[in-house]
């Protein structure tokens, strides 16, 4: 028999006092609802195992309803039901929901923005009334946020108030980087049914809002999270779930996830506990240089200090491979987020460039860590005189499976004007995106060269003193930004624009170096350590990795978050589980 756990009708604006009324009611009900299926536990030793051995093709009634209300990018998650053997049926009606056998619903976007089309198209009290019936329900990310009393997010406002309590930001003052970007371990509480595959393995966050544990929503909560402090990670009660954190985007671990909520009765293995989960771990992040050849074709290619041709009388472009293929490889070896920069995408106009946009369709329906691609975000008017916001070419990236963009060349004329003006007009492309797709969906790419300086007083920049001196005995250095690809200096140090662009919107830095990009002989600690020290957002250290030496260098030197190379990998000197491996050994954590 099953027992309804909710009692009460749910109105969802403005709040009423259902989440009260839930939270006592339920009490009773709860433990017939707690039910555990018992699954078989195999052990299976492999590391860094290909996550499409884990597909599970589903028999019978194979349909899962998903609630898209348009807000953004959810291609993700339909490539991972997708992925996992079912059909996707869109939410077109309230009635769709009322009539779902399961229903996915990954919000995103901002709680206000979601919550004003939920309510104005019905769809509010549909989810609630389906929720109450203790119908199978996994909310993803903003999907859980939703479920609570209300949100601090351009708030307060209210939320479908289902679960007492109030969504609010990270507090960055503790000194930890906002948003929470990145894999970090749960802490499970009760028994959650679709975490029973996670071990002591990580899952993919990235958020600025977090719901807080109290002694009013306790019996909601399946599992914490702790980043400065313990948040709710996810929430079970009966057949209704909900998750912080991407299971779409965390791998095989989330892939098993998504296949428990959505295939009960599969009987996936246990995964192996080496490597013991326990805090944000740092990333090593796989990159692809994206360029067409001369030719034509799309191919990866790889330059020295920028420059990607071959030293021959053809001078061709470097080909080191293609990019979907590369891409898949490196979600295998255990990359923890591969990124595409479209490095000719200054000059070509993105939207114009079908195959980059192909690739990310292809790429995104096989890998399930996070993507992020850049190169040519800009406003941009075409020959026919057609204009194109920059937050149309982000649209369409995320459309086609990106879940970050990179802005380079565009950011360092956006931060020049606002520290010329002081004003944020609130029309730069950092700032419409970040607006509409969140801080966390926008990552400044930052192309600096060394300045060298005899006086750190000669130049109105920011300055370091060097490790190793310059060419000329130098002892000081500025990091001068440039924009097209390393092309044009611009008069904006790296340290001035990744202040300027953090107050903008930018919700990551990836920061490369000219100077050290393809030398292998370790990434510029000085300006690493000087922006992550500058900024209080996630800084990935970028350019010159060439042994697995260098990640514990940098990561033991500065506060960078995340690591990226492209020319070991793509060259296969030192495969991505080498660098993991190491880190491990050396006493840093990171994602197995
Ligand atoms: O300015 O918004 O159109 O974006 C262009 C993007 O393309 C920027 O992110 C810029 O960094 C990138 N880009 C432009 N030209 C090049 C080039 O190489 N000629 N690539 C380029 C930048 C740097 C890293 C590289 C690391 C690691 N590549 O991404 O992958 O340095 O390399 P390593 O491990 O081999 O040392 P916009």
């Amino acid at each position: 028999m099953e027992a309804p756990p909710f009692s009460s009708s749910c109105s969802s604006s403005p709040l009423s006092s259902t989440a009260r009324i839930l939270s006592s009611s339920s009490s009773s009900s709860s433990s017939l609802l707690f039910r555990r299926n018992s699954f078989s536990k195999t052990h299976y030793s492999a590391k860094f195992k290909s996550p499409r051995n884990l597909s599970v093709r589903a028999s019978g009634d194979s349909v899962v309803t998903l609630l898209d209300y348009g807000a953004g990018n959810v291609r993700s998650v339909r490539n991972a039901i997708r992925y996992l053997g079912f059909d996707i049926k869109d939410v077109q009606t309230p009635e769709d929901i009322l009539k779902a056998d399961r229903l996915v619903f990954p919000g995103v976007g901002a709680f206000a923005a979601a919550m004003d089309v939920l309510n104005k198209n019905g769809m509010a009290e549909a989810l609630c009334s389906y929720i109450e019936k203790d119908r199978p329900f996994l909310g993803i990310c903003l999907g859980l946020q939703l479920l609570f009393e209300s949100s601090e997010e351009n708030g307060p406002v209210n939320g479908l108030g289902l679960i007492p309590g109030v969504v609010g930001r990270f507090d960055s003052s503790n000194g930890f980087r906002v948003p929470h970007i990145g894999w970090n371990a749960l802490h499970i509480k009760n028994n959650s049914e679709i975490l029973d595959d996670i071990g002591n393995r990580h899952v993919y966050f990235v958020h600025s809002y977090r719901a807080m544990p109290s002694d009013d929503n306790k019996e909601w909560i399946s599992s914490t999270c702790n980043y400065g402090d313990n948040f709710i990670a996810s929430i079970r009660r009966g057949n209704v779930h909900a998750v912080q954190f991407h299971p779409e985007k965390s791998g095989d671990v989330g892939l098993s996830i998504l296949r428990r909520f959505l295939y009960p009765k599969s009987t996936t293995t246990k995964k192996p506990t080496e490597g013991k989960a326990s805090k944000l771990a740092k990333r090593v992040i796989a990159c692809l240089d994206v360029r067409a050849n001369d030719k034509g074709d799309l191919v990866v290619t790889k330059g020295d200090q920028y420059d990607v041709r071959e030293h021959t009388e053809e001078n061709e472009v470097r080909n080191l491979g293609k990019p979907v293929e590369l891409a898949g490889q490196y979600y295998i070896d255990g990359a923890d987020e591969v990124s595409f920069l479209n490095i000719t995408g200054f000059r070509d106009f993105p939207l114009g460039d079908l195959p980059m946009l192909q690739v990310l369709r292809y790429t995104s329906e096989n890998v399930f860590v996070p993507l992020t691609v850049g190169g040519g975000i800009r406003d941009f008017t075409d020959a026919n005189g057609r204009h194109y916001t920059s937050l149309e070419v982000a649209s369409e990236y995320f459309r086609s499976g990106a879940d970050k963009i990179s802005i380079g060349s565009d950011a360092v004329y956006a931060a020049e004007e606002y520290l010329r003006t002081g004003v944020k007009t609130g029309k730069t492309s950092l700032e419409q995106i970040s607006r509409v797709y969140g801080n966390q969906a926008v990552v400044v790419s930052i192309d600096p060269r060394r300045v060298y300086l005899k006086n750190p007083n000669d130049v109105e920049f920011k300055a370091v003193k060097l490790k190793n001196p310059g060419p000329n005995g130098e002892e000081y250095a500025w990091y001068q930004c440039t924009v097209n690809g390393g092309r044009e200096g611009r008069p904006i140090g790296a340290y001035e624009l990744a202040k300027a662009v953090e107050e903008l919107g930018a919700g990551e830095i990836l920061l490369n170096c000219i100077d050290c990009d393809g030398q292998g002989k370790g990434f510029d600690i000085d300006l690493i350590k000087l922006i992550s020290d500058a900024v209080s957002i996630p800084v990935i250290a970028s350019s010159g990795a060439g042994a697995v030496e260098h990640f514990t260098e940098v990561f033991t030197k500065t506060n960078a978050s995340a690591a990226l190379a492209a020319g070991i990998f793509h060259r296969k000197e030192v495969p991505v589980q080498s660098v993991k491996e190491h880190l491990l050994q050396e006493g840093i954590e990171v994602r197995i």
